[in-house]
């Protein structure tokens, strides 16, 4: 071979080895399609999402559905046009699903479930779950309020969005353990869709109607039981006192609530699932068997721990 053609062989050699090695550090593309920001958890997810893509170094496509699932059906779609590596899905309601997963799965892309789950015949279409138990949060609020009421009173539930698995759970594991305890009767349940607007406009209309006779208020999430509280403040009663209250996420806000006596429990519900989704996604990616159901563990905390709790509360 000749001087110049050793010469090209080198510097071909050379571009290849350059391309290797960029391509190795060519970021994770991720596509996110979170649900919307109805709630303060929520919000606080979208953040440990958004931050930890950042430290990590990943590529993220952020898409906010405002509450639709045809939003999210859209943006996953672009997700897959894009040629993501991944997909983050927190999914608004259970069901409908099969159609744009199945696209997905025809594109080789793995999808992770974010903070609540799907049903589909077909399993192999989302690679797992990353979710808190709605059931358990429900039974631990049943069992506080028991002990709370002496196994004797009246509730209300606001619900969450309906057909969100966080929803349809959360009211299972409440209602299943109350059947334990004939005393305590649930007067009513309506949907306030997770928001502290809704929440407080089903609270007045409780009120309306029950008034005084509502002793426990059983909200699927922070945002409506601070919603409840504005309204039962408006009504004239004392909540915390005269009207009690439990709900589900414990965010700052429910906890600076607890501290000035306006609600009473709340159960923990994780939403810094940010790290560990992506952690989970490149494991996937890898090929590595991973459990379907990740769960989060949550715990119970009452109006007495507030104060001595919330400088450490990370949400
Ligand atoms: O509890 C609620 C939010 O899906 C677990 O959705 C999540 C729930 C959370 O809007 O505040």
């Amino acid at each position: 071979m000749s001087k110049k053609l050793w010469g090209l062989v080198i510097v071909a050699l050379f571009y290849a080895f350059a391309g290797c090695a960029f391509a190795a550090d060519k970021p994770l593309v991720v596509g996110f399609s979170q649900i919307g920001a109805e709630s303060g958890w929520r919000t606080a997810e979208t953040e440990s999402v958004i931050s930890a893509a950042k430290e990590l170094g990943i590529d993220l496509k952020f898409s906010d559905a405002q509450q639709k699932q045809e939003n999210q059906i859209k943006a996953i779609r672009s997700f897959v046009a894009q040629g993501v590596d991944g997909i983050l899905l927190a999914p608004v309601v259970e069901t409908g699903w099969e159609p744009i997963l199945n696209e997905v799965k025809k594109a080789k892309i793995p999808v992770i479930l974010l903070d609540r789950g799907i049903t589909v015949d077909d399993e192999s279409l989302y690679v797992c779950k990353i979710t808190s138990d709605f059931v358990f949060e429900g039974k631990t609020a049943a069992e506080w309020t028991v002990k709370e009421l002496g196994g004797q009173g009246n509730v209300v539930q606001l619900q969450g969005t309906p057909g969100a698995s966080a929803a349809t759970e959360r009211q299972k594991g409440f209602e299943d353990e109350l059947t334990k305890t004939p005393g305590v009767k649930i007067l009513e349940s309506q949907t306030g869709d997770f928001t502290m607007e809704l929440g407080k406009q089903v609270m007045e209309a409780f009120l309306k109607k029950y008034g005084k006779d509502i002793n426990v208020v059983y909200a699927h999430n922070d945002d409506m039981g601070l919603g409840a509280i504005q309204a039962i403040k408006e009504a004239g009663f004392k909540p915390g006192e005269d009207i009690k209250i439990i709900t589900v996420d414990a965010t700052k806000a429910a906890f600076e609530a607890m501290v000035a006596g306006d609600m009473n429990a709340v159960v923990e519900c994780n939403p810094l699932l940010g790290p560990l989704a992506y952690e989970t996604l490149k494991k996937a990616i890898a090929g590595e068997t991973i459990e379907k159901w990740i769960v989060q563990k949550d715990e119970l905390f009452t109006k007495d721990q507030a104060a001595s709790v919330i400088g450490s509360r990370k949400y």
